[in-house]
């Protein structure tokens, strides 16, 4: 059951490749993002109940792009049980002023005014059976909704699942889309988190591959993790060796 873990960055986790748009991106190897419910406990692997992802739309798109998530319930496949399913999830979108450039959101806890910027659209998803194994689409949004943020080359939408209930895991995939009604990528659009809490491959054999974007002029970083369980390993895999 505990391949579920959380890493926590003081910088950008990109997705890998800017044309993957589906979080977990498929180079990752992770299956799953998980976000438990808020009576869960903190040794299944989420110390917070709450996950934040930001897309970036590049200036150039016109066309309304829509935020899909894959499983949004928790019950039937895919989630982690406690018990009776008895989770309740909400998925909320934010776009406008601040949502991406308030300080608040790159908190290590979900504190302050992390849920800034304009509610663009939410739902609560419970233990139900609709969606299951299903997409569920968010918007349409036009582009110009996000908040527009020059250095990261365009719009940002920001999206909070909290686990309002209960005390499973809900197990879901996002997938930024230029279709209502397929997973259809958006050219030079881009994924990217500062926490990271995700869902292992039940084979123990598999790697997960984690990207850490970093920006120029940074000397120093810091990364943490939580409820990384002993039968693993992480490897630091840089350009520069590091000398002892
Ligand atoms: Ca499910
Ligand atoms: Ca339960
Ligand atoms: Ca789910």
């Amino acid at each position: 059951m505990k391949r579920i873990t959380r890493f926590l960055f003081g910088f950008l986790l990109l997705t890998s490749n800017c044309i993957a748009q589906q979080v977990p991106a498929v180079e990752e190897n992770i299956p799953f993002l998980v976000t438990f419910g808020k009576d869960g406990a903190k040794s299944w692997g989420d110390d917070d109940f709450s996950q934040t992802y930001f897309f970036v739309i590049p200036k150039f798109q016109v066309q309304p792009i829509y935020i899909r998530v894959f499983d949004p319930e928790t019950s039937g496949e895919n989630d982690e049980k406690k018990g009776e399913f008895n989770t309740k999830t909400k998925f909320s979108v934010y776009g406008g002023k601040e949502a991406f450039t308030n300080k608040d959101v790159r908190l290590k806890d979900p504190g302050g005014n992390y849920k800034s910027g304009n509610l663009l659209a939410s739902k609560t998803f419970i233990s139900s059976e609709v969606y299951d194994g299903e997409w569920y689409t968010f918007g349409p949004f036009n582009p110009t909704e996000g908040e527009l943020v020059n250095e990261y080359g365009g719009y940002i939408f920001k999206i909070i699942c909290e686990g309002l209930a209960g005390d499973d895991g809900n197990l879901y995939k996002y997938f930024l889309s230029s279709s209502p009604i397929e997973n259809k990528a958006i050219e030079g659009g881009n994924a990217f988190t500062f926490e990271y809490t995700f869902r292992l491959s039940d084979n123990q054999k598999d790697i997960a591959h984690l990207y850490p974007y970093i920006e120029q002029n940074v000397y120093l970083i810091s990364l943490s993790n939580f409820d990384f369980d002993n039968d693993g390993e992480i490897n630091i895999v840089s350009m520069v060796k590091r000398e002892n």
